[in-house]
């Protein structure tokens, strides 16, 4: 809790530096990133640290909404407004990676301030399954997330129905509608193969980010929406659902891994569209992105670049896409293990 705190303070004084310094200086300056906290897989943490993820997953669930969209009840869902208020401008688009990893941040931050969590973020190892996704550990009733939904007919999703989020109420989604249902899934083994190696190694040889995010879009981050199916299927509300922060954790792990084999480069490496195609926002039925989040991009044309503005709907403050390119730099400090 108090090295987030830390880092936020540390950030605003790298981002008032960053006007008044040349860039040569900030570069040669020593990363305040001395310990980095680690992330680890699902499968590694002991039944303790599963519990204490889960009880604090449950916390944000039960805790009441700060107020700031009409239709959320806890803080939840005011974390998944975020996503939902903005998904027709962070999906399709340059700052798809950024903002997400920027996300899985926010999610840990409200997790250690707002829950007492000591732990990290979790990733699914999602190619580790792969080939047999009813198996996997997240599933279990008793140590993870419970299973696959089941159609009853006193709802119209297929709810899930054992495990700790069985009676979870969710207020934002399905999609823009904002009614209250439960966590629903249904899964595809065969969506959920595009977690395997044969794309991985396709997006992995990609050789800039223009060219890598829209492969890691469409195999290892598809797979586990479509993989789990129902509320992780719902790309706008997804975040309903707890295993979208495990899945997304694994996804910005692959773009860190990605990065890794060229540091040098890819710790600058930014582009694509900022604005989704048409066809892509009329496929998913979002709207065209609106003034108040184009014009504040920081970005003046259709490219992204490191200066593009994140925004958390203001639960941490906005940082720039060049702020979360390094997982161990001076905001975002921690490993992937
Ligand atoms: C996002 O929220 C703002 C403020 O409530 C609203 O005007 C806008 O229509 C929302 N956009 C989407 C795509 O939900
Ligand atoms: C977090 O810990 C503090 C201090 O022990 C306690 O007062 C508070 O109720 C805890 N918060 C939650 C959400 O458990
Ligand atoms: C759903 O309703 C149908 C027809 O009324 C009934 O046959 C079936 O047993 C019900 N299923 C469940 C799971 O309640
Ligand atoms: C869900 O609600 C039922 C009925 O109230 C209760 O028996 C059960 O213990 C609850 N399960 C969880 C995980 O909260
Ligand atoms: C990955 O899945 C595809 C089907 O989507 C399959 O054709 C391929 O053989 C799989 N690769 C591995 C390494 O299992
Ligand atoms: C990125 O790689 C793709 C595919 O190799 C290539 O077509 C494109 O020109 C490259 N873009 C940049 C900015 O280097
Ligand atoms: C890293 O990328 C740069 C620029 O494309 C290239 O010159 C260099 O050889 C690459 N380094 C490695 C280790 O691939
Ligand atoms: C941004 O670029 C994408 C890809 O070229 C294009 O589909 C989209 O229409 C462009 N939007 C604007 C506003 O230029
Ligand atoms: C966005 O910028 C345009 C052009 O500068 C301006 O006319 C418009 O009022 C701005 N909209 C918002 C929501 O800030
Ligand atoms: C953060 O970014 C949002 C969206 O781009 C913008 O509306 C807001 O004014 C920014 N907040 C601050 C404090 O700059
Ligand atoms: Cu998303």
């Amino acid at each position: 809790m108090v090295s987030s705190t830390l880092s936020f303070l540390v950030l605003i004084t790298a981002t008032t530096l960053a006007a008044a310094v040349p860039h040569s200086r900030l570069a040669s300056r020593a990363s305040t990133c001395t310990t980095k906290s680690q992330r680890k897989s699902w499968t590694t943490l002991t039944n303790t640290e599963k519990a204490a993820y889960i009880e604090a997953e449950l916390c944000l669930m039960n805790s009441p909404t700060k107020g700031f969209v009409a239709d959320a009840v806890s803080r939840w869902d005011d974390l998944t407004w975020a996503h939902l208020n903005q998904s027709n401008y962070i999906h399709d688009v340059g700052q798809f990676l950024p903002w997400h990893r920027y996300f899985m941040y926010t999610h840990e931050y409200l997790l250690k301030t707002e829950c007492n969590y000591t732990g990290t973020q979790p990733y699914w190892d999602e190619e580790a399954d792969s080939d047999a996704l009813v198996d996997s550990d997240v599933f279990d009733p008793d140590t993870g997330f419970g299973g696959n939904g089941v159609s009853s007919n006193t709802s119209d999703y297929a709810c899930i129905a054992d495990g700790p989020f069985v009676n979870v109420t969710l207020a934002m989604g399905p999609e823009y509608t904002n009614t209250n249902h439960c966590i629903y899934r249904e899964f595809s083994a065969t969506s959920f193969m595009w977690a395997n190696s044969t794309y991985l190694d396709q997006c992995m040889a990609e050789e800039n980010y223009t060219s890598a995010y829209p492969c890691f879009s469409s195999w290892p981050h598809t797979s586990g929406h479509a993989g789990v199916g129902g509320s992780m299927l719902d790309i706008v509300a997804s975040p309903g659902e707890p295993l979208f922060f495990l899945h997304h954790t694994n996804l910005d792990r692959l773009w860190w891994i990605w990065q890794s084999k060229n540091l040098t480069t890819r710790l600058t490496d930014m582009g694509g569209q900022n604005i989704p195609d048409d066809d892509y926002l009329a496929s998913m039925g979002m709207p065209y992105p609106d003034a108040s989040l184009t014009n504040y991009s920081g970005d003046p044309g259709n490219v992204t670049t490191l200066t593009h503005v994140l925004w958390m709907s203001g639960l941490v403050p906005n940082v720039t896409v060049g702020d979360v390119m390094d997982i161990g730099g001076d905001l975002l400090c921690f490993e992937y293990v």
